[in-house]
């Protein structure tokens, strides 16, 4: 049992005995669908030319032929803020921003006309050397208290470049001379700074994937749970931060399962509501990138046909989600005595709840273990596929 295990079955509990049952499934139901409605900002900051389109499209795990990829190598034609949706997410923006001290944006009226305040987090990114004008602007948000981060990015080209000059120079040691070149300038608002290339084919090269991590693990704490799941599974990283946040919605499931829309399921001996946790499972698979749109996505991405994505271990198991399979896990769950610990620790906590609806506590036993199995079983699926990825775009 996790210590936000217990968060949440305390905060069930204190629920019920304030609100009742019925008060209690509707905060359930809010806890579980909160966050599609909070609204994710994130400003990405460069001048002209450095990459911006490239990088959006990537955070948004787009290359740049997908229907809704932004244009690249084009010069935008306004110089106002450009929104840039999440796939699917509506609430979730990217914003292309132009970059500071230019003579269009001079940093005396930037955080003004910018109107920085809408921005939960920023990306200042750069193709070249940062310069003090940058430095300027990382000061300037750290002082309202927002967060962000540097990226240098087309360290692809540096690196082909340099060794067309120097052939026997190694990777580490070109990398360094950028960090260190970008450093120099960076002296004020000293923030992370990722080593990256933005091209969608590079996102799980060099410190991209870190850079996802930390943006995650920084993003404003009441908001970090809707960006990880608005967020693409991108990496190994995006991933585990995944698993983490859909873990901690298991014991608000199970029991709205078990005490919400519970039907007695003939011949298992549970009751679950099995729509709910269809739903559920259904979303693990899109959130882990193992649904059939992010599996031709990937594939059309890679070159390869999707047929080799869906018949690794786990991806091909998970192809098909519906109500009877749930059943089927369910049955196989309570048939199994074994490893219930952590979901039996929970019970103590929601006693009176659970008290309320005959057969509950089983009921709750075996979805949380059902939940919880399956998710593994899925992440395990989603690191496989993302092996097959990096593997695929080493030979690009
Ligand atoms: N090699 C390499 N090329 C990149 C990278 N990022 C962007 N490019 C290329 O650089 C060019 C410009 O990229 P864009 O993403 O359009 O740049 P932008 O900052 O949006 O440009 P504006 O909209 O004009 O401000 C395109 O040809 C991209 O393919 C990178 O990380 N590596
Ligand atoms: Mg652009």
């Amino acid at each position: 049992m996790s210590s936000r295990d217990v968060e949440e079955a305390t905060a069930a509990a204190s629920q019920f005995a304030e609100k009742g049952m019925e008060g209690l499934r509707e905060n359930l139901h809010t806890r579980l669908h909160e966050w599609k409605d909070v609204p994710l900002n994130i400003a990405v900051i460069g001048n002209s030319g450095v990459g911006k389109s490239t990088f959006i499209n990537t955070l948004r795990g787009l290359h740049p032929e997908h229907p809704q990829a932004a244009r690249v190598g084009v010069t935008q034609t306004t110089m106002d803020p450009a929104p840039y949706p999440y796939p699917d997410q509506p609430n979730f923006t990217l914003w292309d921003l132009p970059g500071v001290g230019t003579a269009d944006f001079p940093k005396a009226t930037y955080i003004q006309t910018m109107n920085l305040s809408r921005f939960d987090y920023f990306i200042i990114i750069c193709s070249n050397r940062f310069t003090e004008a940058e430095d300027w602007l990382g000061g300037e948000i750290k002082a309202r208290e927002k967060k962000f981060l540097f990226a240098r990015t087309k360290v692809d080209l540096d690196i082909e470049n340099h060794r067309e000059d120097y052939p026997d120079s190694s990777e580490a040691g070109i990398l360094d001379g950028i960090r260190s070149n970008c450093r120099e300038n960076l002296r004020h608002s000293a923030e992370r700074l990722f080593l990256i290339s933005g091209h969608y084919r590079n996102r799980l090269r060099w410190d991209f994937p870190e850079m996802c991590q930390h943006l995650i693990r920084c993003y404003p704490q009441r908001k970090r749970e809707a960006l990880v799941l608005n967020f693409r599974a991108l990496s190994h990283q995006v991933v585990e931060e995944k698993v983490k946040v859909l873990k901690e919605r298991i014991v608000p499931l199970s029991l709205l399962s078990s005490v919400g829309g519970a039907i007695p399921i003939p011949g298992v001996g549970v009751a679950a509501d099995v729509a709910l946790l269809t739903t559920e499972f259904i979303e693990y698979k899109k959130q882990l990138g193992l649904d059939n749109d992010s599996i031709q996505d990937l594939s059309n991405a890679l070159g390869i046909d999707k047929k080799i994505l869906f018949s690794l271990p786990g991806v091909l198991k998970f192809a098909v989600v519906n109500s009877a399979k749930v059943i089927s896990m369910l049955a196989a769950q309570s048939a199994v005595k074994v490893g219930l610990k952590s979901a039996q620790a929970v019970l103590p906590i929601i006693g009176t709840v659970i008290a309320c609806v005959v057969g509950a506590a089983i009921s709750f036993v075996a979805t949380y273990k059902v939940l919880e199995n399956t998710l593994k079983e899925m992440r395990e699926a989603a690191l496989r596929v993302l092996d097959v990825a990096i593997r695929e775009e080493a030979t690009l």
